[in-house]
C-alpha cells in the first residue's frame, strides 16, 4: 500500500514526468557528449524515473538484454512492418495525457486518466524472459504494477470470463494504421484466471526509464509465459466479457495463432520449429536456446492448463 503522504497530485505528477522526460534528454546529451555519469549508475541506460520503485526478486541473475537491442528491433506494426521502423517512426507518438476505458462485466466501468491508475498502485521492476513467436527473445528489465491488482479494483462480475485489451486506434500518428496489414485495433485477450495470475504484469517502462514509444507506450501488457504478440502495446481499452474475446492474430490466422498462445517447445508454429530461440545480442556463432516450456514460468502456470490438450488449445 502507498501512504496517502506519498500520493502526489495529478498536476504534480504530470509536471514531474514532464521534468523527468526533459532531464533523460540532458543526461543522454552529457553522455554522447563524453562527460562522466555518477558512480552509482551501473549502466547508462538505467534511469531513476520511478522514484521508490520497488526492486522484485523476479529473474534476479538473468544477463539483461542491452536497451539498445530491446529498443532497436520491435513488432509494433502500428508504427511499420520492419523490426527497425517502430524506434524511427514512434518517434514523436503523443502518450501523455492518456486515458483507458473500462467497459463490460464489471462494477467500476468508465474512462480513466493513466495517472489516476497508476497512482493506486505498486510500481516493481520484474525481469522477465519474454519470447516473440518468431523464436527469438530477450531479458528485460520491466517496471510496471501487478495486472490482478488493478483489475480488482474495476470489480469485474461474476459473468467476467474473459478480459479483452484494445490498442489505440489513430492512423494521423500511427502511419502503419493506414494500411489494413492488420484488422485494427491491434486486440487480444486473456481468461480471467490467467489474467488474475500474479505474473501477468501492466508494463510502464524498461531500465527504470518510461516506457519508450517503440515498446508500447506509455502503458502495455506483459504476460511471460505466452508469446511476444500477446503482450499488447499503448493500451486504451480493458473489456470484461462473458465469450472469448477476438485477437488479432487469430482473426488473421487461427492455424497459426491460436488464443492461448503459450510458449510451448513441443508445438511448433505450421512454418517453423518453437524448440528453441535464439537470445536478441547472441553472437551468431553461439548456439541457440532451448526453448523451457511456458518460458520456464512452468511451475506458476502450469496447473492453469490442467487436463487441456495444450496441442489443440495453443
Ligand atoms: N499494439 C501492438 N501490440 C503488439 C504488437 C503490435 O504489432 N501492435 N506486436 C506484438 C509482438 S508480435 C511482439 S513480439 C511484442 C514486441 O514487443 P517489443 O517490441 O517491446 O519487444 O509486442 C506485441 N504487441
Ligand atoms: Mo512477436
Amino acid at each position: 500500500m502507498i501512504k496517502p503522504s506519498e500520493i502526489t497530485s495529478e498536476s504534480d505528477y504530470l509536471k514531474r514526468r514532464d521534468f523527468i522526460k526533459k532531464s533523460a534528454i540532458l543526461v543522454g546529451a552529457a553522455w554522447s557528449g563524453g562527460l562522466s555519469l555518477p558512480a552509482s549508475a551501473k549502466s547508462p541506460d538505467y534511469a531513476n524515473d520511478f522514484p521508490g520503485l520497488i526492486k522484485t526478486p523476479y529473474g534476479k541473475g538473468e544477463k539483461l538484454t542491452s536497451f539498445k537491442d530491446i529498443t532497436t528491433y520491435n513488432n509494433f506494426y502500428e508504427f511499420g512492418t520492419d523490426k527497425k521502423d517502430p524506434a524511427r517512426t514512434a518517434v514523436n507518438f503523443k502518450t501523455d495525457p492518456w486515458s483507458i476505458t473500462v467497459e463490460g462485466e464489471a462494477n467500476k466501468t468508465g474512462t480513466f486518466h493513466l495517472e489516476d491508475i497508476i497512482k493506486h498502485a505498486q510500481i516493481e521492476e520484474r525481469i522477465y524472459r519474454f519470447r516473440c513467436v518468431e523464436a527469438w527473445s530477450m531479458v528485460v528489465p520491466w517496471v510496471g504494477f501487478s495486472l490482478a491488482e488493478m483489475l480488482k479494483r474495476f470489480e469485474p462480475t461474476s459473468k467476467a470470463k474473459y478480459v479483452a485489451f484494445e490498442t489505440l486506434y489513430d492512423p494521423q500518428q500511427m502511419p502503419g494504421q493506414r494500411r489494413r496489414v492488420l484488422d485494427w485495433p491491434y486486440r487480444d485477450g486473456l481468461r480471467m484466471d490467467e489474467a488474475m495470475n500474479p505474473l501477468c504484469f501492466m508494463a510502464t517502462g524498461i531500465y527504470g526509464q518510461h516506457m519508450p514509444n517503440q515498446n508500447g507506450a506509455p502503458i502495455r501488457l506483459v504476460v511471460p509465459w505466452k508469446y511476444g504478440f500477446k503482450n499488447i502495446k499503448s493500451i486504451v481499452k480493458i473489456k470484461f466479457t462473458e465469450h472469448q474475446p477476438v485477437c488479432t492474430w487469430n482473426v488473421t490466422s487461427a492455424k497459426e495463432y491460436g488464443f492461448y498462445s503459450n510458449v510451448n517447445p513441443h508445438v511448433d508454429h505450421p512454418r517453423w520449429s518453437q524448440a528453441s530461440e535464439r537470445v536478441l545480442g547472441a553472437k551468431f556463432w553461439e548456439p541457440k536456446t532451448k526453448t523451457r516450456m511456458f518460458n520456464g514460468y512452468a511451475s506458476q502456470v502450469a496447473h492453469l492448463y490442467k487436463g487441456m490438450d495444450l496441442t489443440r488449445f495453443f
